[in-house]
């Protein structure tokens, strides 16, 4: 396909239950009409059974069983009112969820986000996603998502922690190490999950590690699980260029976000031998040509929670601070979208695939929206979708549940390499499923199909539960 500008398309288009088989369609009219106003899990839900024509074929059972309509349905589905009281006396009202999704293959497990733009519908697609996630790490673990629409930016450590503190005053009578497993996400790291399970322990009397991951290292936290979802998604990448004989060194890179994800993916592309030029938050983006600096990253971002803006201040001439466009349209061979939802449109896909990108990887959740990657994909781009590309971040959460269970912790190193094992072992599933069914490169199509297959394979041996 020429890489010449076209009219962007309305996104919409491409999630009409008539692109579907009759029977998908049917599946995905039923979503539809069950969960009004919910886009965010439509698109989620859409994207999937796009893919699955070819394994309906193959495994008629998945048909007869009503499997597909089994996995769009939660099984669980918690909101809950979380109220309490900010420094200065004044009360407010935030909402709670949690949606534990499926737990054929082990304990409800997936993070918690704490952002303004958190409602049902952004819950789902992300429980949604993490049914596949789960399934593709090889591990036992089951599929949940949970969050508030509670916005920290702003707030003192003790609001932060009154405002955990009622949350788990909830949600610790939904959750166990072997019922359902939270850990973070947006606006969710450390000092929240310290504050929560402090609460959880209070609650229940219980020294129980593994009822949350991401924990500090000093309390049943696992090393490498900061640094995970990065690491895993660089790796997921490099996975992708060596199977088309290219590598990561000195390769031109660009990243969205700031956060968790953001940094440990820039630290593991500079490892790797990649010049990092970019990082950004919702209000604009830093352009370095020397490189990102990290140290100077962490400090702002780690130490003081602060913006990106700050960085262009204190790096110097070689970094630019910019607030209209986007970070994808800086040239570069590989992007790798790190912050949120729907931030790599089809606008932006074009705008990547004009200035030569090679590989696009999704540290984020759903980043890059379906005409986007459809842009990609048609533009011979390796596209590697969140499900595989971020699944490091929670496979380690999983290294972390069995550290727990044997009261042991492993050295940083061990856990590296087991980390990495895993994401060469979804590539492979990936890639070796897409083969099989006959889409040979589509990462896209091997994820969703390798994951269904491993959770829809549990669910049947289980019955109609
Ligand atoms: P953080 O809260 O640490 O960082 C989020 C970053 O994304 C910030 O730079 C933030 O900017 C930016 N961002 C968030 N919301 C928006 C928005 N609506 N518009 C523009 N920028 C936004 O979160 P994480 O790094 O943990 O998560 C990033 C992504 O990775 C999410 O999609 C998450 O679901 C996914 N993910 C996270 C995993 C983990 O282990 N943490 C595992 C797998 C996936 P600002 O500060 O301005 O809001
Ligand atoms: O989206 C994700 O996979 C996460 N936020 C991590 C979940 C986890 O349980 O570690």
């Amino acid at each position: 396909m020429s890489p010449s500008r076209q009219t962007p398309r309305r996104e919409q288009e491409y999630r009409e239950p008539g692109k579907l088989s009759p029977a998908l369609a049917s599946i995905y009219s039923d979503v539809l009409r069950r969960n009004p106003g919910e886009t965010e899990f439509h698109q989620a839900v859409f994207e999937v059974l796009e893919t699955l024509a070819p394994v309906l074929e193959a495994r008629p059972e998945y048909l007869d069983t009503k499997l597909v309509e089994r996995v769009c349905e939660p099984e669980r589905q918690i909101m809950f009112r979380v109220p309490w009281q900010d420094d200065s006396g004044e009360i407010h009202v935030n909402r709670g969820f949690r949606i534990e999704f499926n737990s054929a293959l082990g304990p409800y497990k997936g993070g918690l986000r704490f952002h303004p733009s958190v409602n049902l519908g952004i819950v789902k697609f992300l429980g949604f996603e993490q049914v596949f996630k789960n399934a593709l790490t090889g591990l036992s673990i089951g599929a949940g998502k949970g969050g508030s629409d509670f916005d920290p930016k702003g707030r003192s450590d003790s609001e932060v922690m009154r405002f955990c503190q009622s949350f788990m005053a909830e949600l610790h009578r939904h959750l166990g190490e072997h019922t359902d497993v939270p850990a973070g996400d947006i606006g969710v790291g450390g000092r929240e999950i310290g504050y929560l399970f402090g609460q959880y322990r209070r609650l229940t009397n219980r020294w129980e590690a593994g009822v949350l991951t991401g924990k500090g290292l000093e309390w049943g936290g696992s090393q490498v699980r900061t640094e995970a979802t990065g690491y895993g998604n660089v790796l997921f990448t490099l996975e992708m260029l060596r199977a088309r004989k290219e590598d990561l060194q000195g390769q031109q890179v660009v990243v969205s976000g700031s956060g968790n994800v953001a940094i440990y993916t820039i630290e593991k592309a500079q490892a790797l031998g990649a010049h990092v030029l970019t990082c950004s938050d919702s209000q604009g983006y830093i352009v370095d040509e020397k490189g990102i600096n990290l140290d100077l990253l962490k400090e702002i971002k780690e130490g003081e929670r602060g913006r990106v803006a700050d960085y262009a201040e204190r790096r110097g001439a070689s970094a630019r601070y910019v607030t209209d466009g986007r970070v994808w349209d800086v040239p570069c061979d590989v992007a790798l979208p790190s912050a949120t939802q729907n931030e790599l449109d089809e606008d932006a896909a074009w705008t990547l695939v004009r200035n030569g990108v090679r590989a696009v990887s999704e540290g984020a959740n759903m980043p890059t929206t379906p005409a986007a990657v459809r842009v990609l994909r048609e533009a011979g781009v390796a596209f590697g979708p969140g499900k595989a590309a971020n699944a490091g971040g929670v496979a380690t959460s999983g290294l972390e549940m069995r550290q727990n269970a044997e009261r042991d912790s492993w050295s940083f190193d061990h856990t590296e390499e087991r980390l990495t094992q895993i994401m060469r072992d979804i590539h492979t599933s990936c890639h070796e499923t897409a083969e099989r069914y006959g889409f040979p490169g589509d990462y896209v199509a091997g994820a969703n199909i390798a994951g269904l297959e491993r959770v829809a394979d549990a669910m049947l041996a289980q019955g109609l539960v």
